[in-house]
Protein backbone atom coordinates (compact mmCIF):
# COMPACT_ATOMS: atom_id res chain seq x y z
CA UNK A 1 0.00 0.00 0.00
CA UNK A 2 2.80 2.34 0.72
CA UNK A 3 4.20 1.52 -2.84
CA UNK A 4 0.77 2.08 -4.30
CA UNK A 5 0.30 5.49 -2.22
CA UNK A 6 3.61 6.60 -3.64
CA UNK A 7 2.58 6.37 -7.59
CA UNK A 8 -0.48 7.76 -7.08
CA UNK A 9 0.54 11.03 -5.22
CA UNK A 10 3.20 11.16 -8.60
CA UNK A 11 0.17 11.59 -10.47
CA UNK A 12 -1.43 13.77 -8.06
CA UNK A 13 0.90 16.23 -7.22
CA UNK A 14 1.05 17.92 -10.23
CA UNK A 15 -1.87 18.89 -10.83
CA UNK A 16 -1.34 21.02 -7.27
CA UNK A 17 -3.61 18.60 -4.99
CA UNK A 18 -1.91 17.86 -1.53
CA UNK A 19 -2.05 14.49 -0.85
CA UNK A 20 -2.41 13.16 2.42
CA UNK A 21 -2.75 9.55 4.29
CA UNK A 22 -5.58 10.02 7.46
CA UNK A 23 -5.19 7.72 10.61
CA UNK A 24 -7.66 4.77 8.75
CA UNK A 25 -4.50 4.74 5.93
CA UNK A 26 -7.15 5.79 3.32
CA UNK A 27 -5.57 8.31 0.76
CA UNK A 28 -7.11 11.74 0.65
CA UNK A 29 -5.92 14.60 -1.90
CA UNK A 30 -8.16 18.29 -2.81
CA UNK A 31 -8.63 19.86 -5.78
CA UNK A 32 -9.14 23.21 -4.98
CA UNK A 33 -12.64 24.85 -6.19
CA UNK A 34 -13.85 28.01 -6.72
CA UNK A 35 -15.00 29.30 -3.49
CA UNK A 36 -11.90 29.07 -0.62
CA UNK A 37 -13.19 26.70 2.50
CA UNK A 38 -16.58 25.81 -0.02
CA UNK A 39 -18.48 22.57 -0.18
CA UNK A 40 -16.45 19.53 -1.48
CA UNK A 41 -17.67 16.42 -3.53
CA UNK A 42 -15.89 13.21 -2.92
CA UNK A 43 -14.84 10.91 -5.75
CA UNK A 44 -12.83 7.62 -5.46
CA UNK A 45 -13.04 4.21 -4.68
CA UNK A 46 -10.53 1.24 -3.12
CA UNK A 47 -7.08 0.41 -3.43
CA UNK A 48 -6.71 -2.26 -1.83
CA UNK A 49 -7.85 -5.87 -3.87
CA UNK A 50 -8.15 -9.77 -3.25
CA UNK A 51 -5.78 -12.46 -3.55
CA UNK A 52 -4.84 -12.95 -7.16
CA UNK A 53 -6.65 -10.01 -8.05
CA UNK A 54 -7.63 -8.43 -11.38
CA UNK A 55 -6.07 -5.04 -12.12
CA UNK A 56 -8.88 -2.80 -12.03
CA UNK A 57 -11.53 -3.39 -9.30
CA UNK A 58 -11.05 -0.33 -6.98
CA UNK A 59 -7.99 1.62 -8.69
CA UNK A 60 -9.92 2.03 -11.22
CA UNK A 61 -12.45 4.12 -9.73
CA UNK A 62 -9.28 6.42 -8.26
CA UNK A 63 -7.45 6.63 -11.69
CA UNK A 64 -10.51 8.02 -13.13
CA UNK A 65 -11.05 10.27 -10.34
CA UNK A 66 -7.41 11.99 -11.17
CA UNK A 67 -7.93 11.57 -15.40
CA UNK A 68 -11.14 13.91 -14.57
CA UNK A 69 -9.05 16.17 -12.50
CA UNK A 70 -6.54 16.13 -15.46
CA UNK A 71 -8.79 17.01 -18.04
CA UNK A 72 -9.78 20.04 -15.85
CA UNK A 73 -7.06 21.63 -15.57
CA UNK A 74 -8.13 25.11 -14.93
CA UNK A 75 -11.92 25.62 -14.80
CA UNK A 76 -12.88 25.21 -10.94
CA UNK A 77 -16.31 24.37 -9.70
CA UNK A 78 -17.85 25.89 -7.25
CA UNK A 79 -17.10 23.02 -4.56
CA UNK A 80 -13.33 21.48 -4.27
CA UNK A 81 -13.23 17.68 -5.40
CA UNK A 82 -11.45 15.50 -2.83
CA UNK A 83 -9.93 11.90 -4.50
CA UNK A 84 -10.47 9.20 -2.61
CA UNK A 85 -8.06 6.00 -2.27
CA UNK A 86 -9.34 3.78 0.14
CA UNK A 87 -7.53 1.48 2.67
CA UNK A 88 -9.09 -1.73 3.15
CA UNK A 89 -12.79 -2.35 1.14
CA UNK A 90 -12.72 -6.07 0.75
CA UNK A 91 -12.31 -7.46 4.26
CA UNK A 92 -9.53 -10.28 2.72
CA UNK A 93 -7.26 -9.53 5.80
CA UNK A 94 -9.63 -8.99 8.58
CA UNK A 95 -12.71 -10.57 7.38
CA UNK A 96 -14.42 -7.32 8.01
CA UNK A 97 -14.83 -5.33 4.85
CA UNK A 98 -15.19 -1.33 4.67
CA UNK A 99 -12.45 -0.86 7.45
CA UNK A 100 -11.34 2.55 5.21
CA UNK A 101 -14.30 3.64 4.37
CA UNK A 102 -16.43 3.41 7.66
CA UNK A 103 -13.73 5.43 9.42
CA UNK A 104 -15.01 8.74 6.85
CA UNK A 105 -18.72 8.31 8.34
CA UNK A 106 -17.50 7.60 12.21
CA UNK A 107 -18.08 3.13 12.39
CA UNK A 108 -13.99 2.89 12.21
CA UNK A 109 -15.11 1.79 16.40
CA UNK A 110 -13.08 -0.03 19.06
CA UNK A 111 -14.71 -3.32 18.28
CA UNK A 112 -13.45 -3.19 14.72
CA UNK A 113 -9.89 -2.13 15.67
CA UNK A 114 -9.83 -5.24 17.37
CA UNK A 115 -10.37 -7.54 15.10
CA UNK A 116 -7.33 -9.63 14.64
CA UNK A 117 -6.11 -10.97 11.05
CA UNK A 118 -4.98 -14.73 11.33
CA UNK A 119 -1.09 -13.95 12.53
CA UNK A 120 -3.30 -12.39 15.38
CA UNK A 121 -2.45 -8.73 14.07
CA UNK A 122 -5.53 -6.53 15.38
CA UNK A 123 -6.64 -3.79 12.89
CA UNK A 124 -5.50 -0.97 15.44
CA UNK A 125 -1.61 -2.82 15.69
CA UNK A 126 -1.73 -3.29 11.72
CA UNK A 127 -2.66 0.64 11.26
CA UNK A 128 0.25 1.44 13.92
CA UNK A 129 2.22 -1.16 11.81
CA UNK A 130 1.48 1.63 9.17
CA UNK A 131 3.15 4.41 10.86
CA UNK A 132 -0.22 5.46 11.32
CA UNK A 133 -1.59 6.77 14.74
CA UNK A 134 -5.21 5.11 15.17
CA UNK A 135 -5.98 7.74 17.91
CA UNK A 136 -6.54 10.62 14.90
CA UNK A 137 -9.08 8.00 13.57
CA UNK A 138 -11.78 10.58 14.48
CA UNK A 139 -10.28 13.45 12.49
CA UNK A 140 -10.99 11.08 9.56
CA UNK A 141 -14.54 11.93 9.38
CA UNK A 142 -16.68 13.65 6.74
CA UNK A 143 -17.27 17.54 7.58
CA UNK A 144 -20.67 18.69 7.46
CA UNK A 145 -19.23 20.53 3.99
CA UNK A 146 -19.41 17.35 2.20
CA UNK A 147 -22.15 17.51 -0.80
CA UNK A 148 -21.76 13.98 -2.16
CA UNK A 149 -20.04 10.72 -3.37
CA UNK A 150 -19.38 9.43 -6.59
CA UNK A 151 -17.14 6.23 -7.34
CA UNK A 152 -16.35 4.54 -10.80
CA UNK A 153 -16.00 0.72 -10.39
CA UNK A 154 -15.64 -1.81 -13.30
CA UNK A 155 -19.46 -4.36 -13.10
CA UNK A 156 -17.75 -7.23 -12.21
CA UNK A 157 -20.52 -9.06 -13.78
CA UNK A 158 -21.86 -9.89 -17.18
CA UNK A 159 -24.95 -7.25 -17.55
CA UNK A 160 -23.51 -4.62 -19.16
CA UNK A 161 -21.54 -6.80 -21.91
CA UNK A 162 -24.66 -8.92 -22.34
CA UNK A 163 -26.48 -5.34 -23.16
CA UNK A 164 -23.62 -3.95 -24.98
CA UNK A 165 -23.88 -0.68 -22.92
CA UNK A 166 -20.43 0.93 -21.86
CA UNK A 167 -21.59 2.13 -19.29
CA UNK A 168 -24.38 2.07 -16.51
CA UNK A 169 -26.06 4.34 -13.60
CA UNK A 170 -26.11 1.93 -10.28
CA UNK A 171 -29.58 2.08 -8.47
CA UNK A 172 -28.82 -0.07 -5.22
CA UNK A 173 -26.04 -2.15 -4.18
CA UNK A 174 -27.49 -5.47 -2.79
CA UNK A 175 -26.79 -6.33 0.76
CA UNK A 176 -24.59 -8.93 2.50
CA UNK A 177 -23.76 -11.33 4.87
CA UNK A 178 -20.38 -12.82 5.81
CA UNK A 179 -20.25 -15.50 8.02
CA UNK A 180 -17.44 -17.52 9.83
CA UNK A 181 -18.63 -20.85 10.36
CA UNK A 182 -16.94 -23.87 12.42
CA UNK A 183 -17.71 -27.37 12.44
CA UNK A 184 -16.34 -29.97 15.01
CA UNK A 185 -15.84 -33.72 15.23
CA UNK A 186 -13.80 -36.44 16.11
CA UNK A 187 -10.43 -36.46 14.41
CA UNK A 188 -9.29 -40.22 14.01
CA UNK A 189 -7.39 -42.29 12.15
CA UNK A 190 -8.69 -42.76 8.05
CA UNK A 191 -7.65 -46.21 8.00
CA UNK A 192 -8.60 -47.60 11.29
CA UNK A 193 -12.01 -46.02 11.68
CA UNK A 194 -15.56 -47.65 10.45
CA UNK A 195 -17.81 -45.11 8.38
CA UNK A 196 -20.77 -45.64 10.56
CA UNK A 197 -18.14 -44.71 13.42
CA UNK A 198 -17.51 -41.51 12.69
CA UNK A 199 -17.60 -38.00 13.08
CA UNK A 200 -16.01 -35.88 9.95
CA UNK A 201 -16.08 -32.81 10.27
CA UNK A 202 -14.77 -32.35 6.73
CA UNK A 203 -17.89 -34.60 5.16
CA UNK A 204 -20.40 -32.57 7.47
CA UNK A 205 -19.37 -29.40 5.81
CA UNK A 206 -19.45 -30.73 2.61
CA UNK A 207 -22.80 -31.44 2.95
CA UNK A 208 -23.74 -28.39 3.91
CA UNK A 209 -22.02 -26.73 1.02
CA UNK A 210 -23.98 -28.53 -1.11
CA UNK A 211 -27.15 -26.86 0.58
CA UNK A 212 -25.46 -23.31 -0.06
CA UNK A 213 -25.31 -24.04 -3.62
CA UNK A 214 -29.08 -25.16 -3.64
CA UNK A 215 -30.05 -21.94 -1.78
CA UNK A 216 -28.52 -19.61 -4.44
CA UNK A 217 -29.97 -21.76 -7.45
CA UNK A 218 -33.27 -21.87 -6.26
CA UNK A 219 -34.37 -18.16 -4.54
CA UNK A 220 -34.10 -16.36 -7.23
CA UNK A 221 -31.76 -12.81 -6.97
CA UNK A 222 -29.93 -15.33 -4.19
CA UNK A 223 -26.31 -15.22 -4.31
CA UNK A 224 -24.45 -17.58 -1.81
CA UNK A 225 -20.62 -18.82 -1.54
CA UNK A 226 -18.62 -20.41 0.55
CA UNK A 227 -15.17 -19.13 -0.67
CA UNK A 228 -13.42 -20.68 1.85
CA UNK A 229 -12.44 -23.53 4.03
CA UNK A 230 -10.19 -25.06 6.47
CA UNK A 231 -9.65 -28.74 7.67
CA UNK A 232 -7.80 -29.77 10.52
CA UNK A 233 -5.63 -31.30 10.86
CA UNK A 234 -5.70 -31.44 7.17
CA UNK A 235 -3.38 -34.78 6.81
CA UNK A 236 -4.12 -37.18 3.84
CA UNK A 237 -4.46 -40.39 6.66
CA UNK A 238 -6.28 -38.46 9.64
CA UNK A 239 -10.26 -37.93 9.25
CA UNK A 240 -11.39 -34.23 9.98
CA UNK A 241 -12.10 -32.81 13.33
CA UNK A 242 -12.60 -29.46 12.77
CA UNK A 243 -13.44 -27.15 9.82
CA UNK A 244 -13.72 -23.39 9.50
CA UNK A 245 -15.26 -22.08 6.67
CA UNK A 246 -16.70 -18.59 4.94
CA UNK A 247 -20.15 -17.97 4.12
CA UNK A 248 -21.32 -15.12 1.78
CA UNK A 249 -25.18 -14.26 0.97
CA UNK A 250 -26.62 -11.40 -0.81
CA UNK A 251 -29.50 -10.11 -2.31
CA UNK A 252 -30.82 -6.44 -3.32
CA UNK A 253 -34.11 -7.50 0.02
CA UNK A 254 -32.70 -7.47 3.15
CA UNK A 255 -35.77 -9.69 4.18
CA UNK A 256 -34.80 -12.39 1.40
CA UNK A 257 -31.18 -12.75 2.59
CA UNK A 258 -31.77 -12.63 6.29
CA UNK A 259 -34.51 -15.57 5.93
CA UNK A 260 -31.63 -17.59 3.77
CA UNK A 261 -28.75 -17.18 6.19
CA UNK A 262 -31.09 -18.18 9.08
CA UNK A 263 -32.16 -21.75 6.94
CA UNK A 264 -28.68 -22.06 6.08
CA UNK A 265 -27.26 -21.82 9.70
CA UNK A 266 -30.56 -24.27 10.47
CA UNK A 267 -29.29 -26.59 7.81
CA UNK A 268 -26.25 -26.88 9.23
CA UNK A 269 -27.21 -27.64 12.61
CA UNK A 270 -29.19 -30.56 11.14
CA UNK A 271 -26.66 -32.07 9.46
CA UNK A 272 -24.47 -31.58 12.51
CA UNK A 273 -26.55 -33.12 14.96
CA UNK A 274 -27.36 -36.12 12.33
CA UNK A 275 -23.62 -36.75 12.28
CA UNK A 276 -22.74 -36.02 16.07
CA UNK A 277 -21.13 -33.09 15.12
CA UNK A 278 -21.41 -29.51 16.44
CA UNK A 279 -21.73 -26.37 14.45
CA UNK A 280 -21.46 -22.48 15.52
CA UNK A 281 -20.90 -19.56 13.23
CA UNK A 282 -20.40 -15.77 13.94
CA UNK A 283 -21.76 -12.88 12.37
CA UNK A 284 -19.06 -11.30 10.63
CA UNK A 285 -21.35 -8.61 8.31
CA UNK A 286 -24.64 -7.83 8.33
CA UNK A 287 -24.81 -4.84 5.39
CA UNK A 288 -27.99 -4.07 4.26
CA UNK A 289 -28.74 -3.18 0.48
CA UNK A 290 -28.19 0.27 0.01
CA UNK A 291 -30.06 2.40 -2.20
CA UNK A 292 -28.04 4.87 -4.57
CA UNK A 293 -29.50 8.61 -4.13
CA UNK A 294 -32.22 9.94 -6.81
CA UNK A 295 -30.73 13.02 -7.73
CA UNK A 296 -27.47 12.14 -8.72
CA UNK A 297 -28.91 8.63 -10.25
CA UNK A 298 -31.03 11.24 -12.58
CA UNK A 299 -27.69 13.67 -12.86
CA UNK A 300 -25.74 10.61 -14.16
CA UNK A 301 -28.16 9.33 -16.73
CA UNK A 302 -27.82 12.77 -18.25
CA UNK A 303 -24.64 12.52 -18.18
CA UNK A 304 -24.80 9.07 -19.87
CA UNK A 305 -26.90 10.41 -22.83
CA UNK A 306 -24.37 13.51 -23.51
CA UNK A 307 -21.33 11.34 -23.30
CA UNK A 308 -23.71 8.67 -26.26
CA UNK A 309 -24.24 6.35 -23.72
CA UNK A 310 -28.07 4.69 -23.45
CA UNK A 311 -29.02 5.78 -19.95
CA UNK A 312 -28.87 2.33 -17.88
CA UNK A 313 -29.86 1.78 -14.38
CA UNK A 314 -28.43 -1.76 -12.42
CA UNK A 315 -28.32 -3.34 -8.96
CA UNK A 316 -24.87 -4.22 -7.98
CA UNK A 317 -24.51 -7.86 -6.73
CA UNK A 318 -20.90 -6.30 -5.58
CA UNK A 319 -20.74 -4.39 -2.36
CA UNK A 320 -19.09 -0.85 -2.42
CA UNK A 321 -17.65 1.62 -0.57
CA UNK A 322 -20.42 4.19 -1.97
CA UNK A 323 -22.68 2.01 0.48
CA UNK A 324 -20.99 2.80 3.66
CA UNK A 325 -20.85 6.66 2.20
CA UNK A 326 -24.22 6.54 1.40
CA UNK A 327 -24.84 6.86 5.39
CA UNK A 328 -23.86 10.15 5.80
CA UNK A 329 -23.46 11.84 2.52
CA UNK A 330 -25.91 11.30 -0.84
CA UNK A 331 -23.49 9.06 -3.49
CA UNK A 332 -23.86 7.63 -6.69
CA UNK A 333 -22.04 5.14 -8.20
CA UNK A 334 -21.50 4.73 -12.65
CA UNK A 335 -20.39 1.33 -13.65
CA UNK A 336 -18.13 0.16 -16.60
CA UNK A 337 -18.49 -2.73 -18.48
CA UNK A 338 -16.84 -5.60 -17.46
CA UNK A 339 -15.33 -7.99 -20.33
CA UNK A 340 -16.41 -11.31 -20.14
CA UNK A 341 -17.77 -10.54 -16.47
CA UNK A 342 -15.02 -11.58 -15.18
CA UNK A 343 -13.19 -10.21 -11.62
CA UNK A 344 -11.57 -11.31 -8.55
CA UNK A 345 -9.08 -12.48 -10.93
CA UNK A 346 -6.38 -12.02 -13.10
CA UNK A 347 -8.04 -12.21 -16.77
CA UNK A 348 -10.35 -8.86 -15.14
CA UNK A 349 -10.47 -6.20 -17.93
CA UNK A 350 -12.17 -2.89 -19.35
CA UNK A 351 -11.90 -1.61 -22.39
CA UNK A 352 -10.19 1.75 -23.02
CA UNK A 353 -13.30 3.26 -25.21
CA UNK A 354 -15.42 2.54 -22.10
CA UNK A 355 -12.57 4.55 -20.12
CA UNK A 356 -12.70 7.10 -22.61
CA UNK A 357 -16.84 7.20 -22.64
CA UNK A 358 -16.40 7.43 -18.67
CA UNK A 359 -14.31 10.11 -18.66
CA UNK A 360 -16.99 12.24 -20.77
CA UNK A 361 -19.41 11.34 -18.62
CA UNK A 362 -17.46 12.24 -16.03
CA UNK A 363 -17.04 15.91 -17.09
CA UNK A 364 -20.62 15.83 -17.77
CA UNK A 365 -21.52 15.43 -14.45
CA UNK A 366 -19.63 17.61 -12.83
CA UNK A 367 -20.60 20.50 -15.46
CA UNK A 368 -24.55 19.42 -14.21
CA UNK A 369 -23.61 19.50 -10.73
CA UNK A 370 -21.22 22.66 -10.92
CA UNK A 371 -24.74 24.38 -12.74
CA UNK A 372 -27.20 23.18 -10.43
CA UNK A 373 -27.18 25.65 -7.02
CA UNK A 374 -29.25 22.93 -5.12
CA UNK A 375 -26.86 20.70 -5.54
CA UNK A 376 -23.46 22.64 -4.06
CA UNK A 377 -25.51 25.66 -2.18
CA UNK A 378 -26.86 23.07 0.41
CA UNK A 379 -24.00 20.55 1.77
CA UNK A 380 -25.77 17.20 2.24
CA UNK A 381 -29.07 18.21 0.57
CA UNK A 382 -32.38 15.98 1.30
CA UNK A 383 -32.18 13.02 -0.91
CA UNK A 384 -34.42 12.54 -3.35
O1 LIG B 1 -17.01 -8.63 -2.36
C1 LIG B 1 -17.44 -7.61 -2.84
O2 LIG B 1 -18.62 -7.40 -2.91
C2 LIG B 1 -16.53 -6.54 -3.33
O3 LIG B 1 -15.54 -7.06 -4.15
N1 LIG B 1 -15.97 -5.83 -2.23
MN1 LIG C 1 -13.70 -6.53 -5.10
MN1 LIG D 1 -14.39 -3.20 -5.64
Amino acid sequence: MHDCHREIVQWMEPLGIKVRIDAAGNLRGVYAGGQPNGPRLLIGSHLDTVPNAGAYDGILGVVLAIALLEELQGPRFPFAIEVLGFSEEEGVRFGAPFIGSRALVGRLDPQLLQVCDSQGVSVRKAIEDFGLDPEHIPEAELGKDTLGYLEFHIEQGPVLEKLNQPLAAVEAIAGQSRLAVRFVGRANHAGTTPMHLRHDALAGAAEWIGKVERAGQGIPGLVATVGRIEAKPGATNVIAGEVRLTLDVRHSSDDIRRRAVADLIREAQEIASRRGLSVNESNVLNQPAVAMEPFLIGHIEDALAKAGCKPHRMVSGAGHDAMILAERVPSAMIFLRTPGGISHDPAESVASEDVEKAIQCGLHLLQQLAASPEFYKTPNFTKG
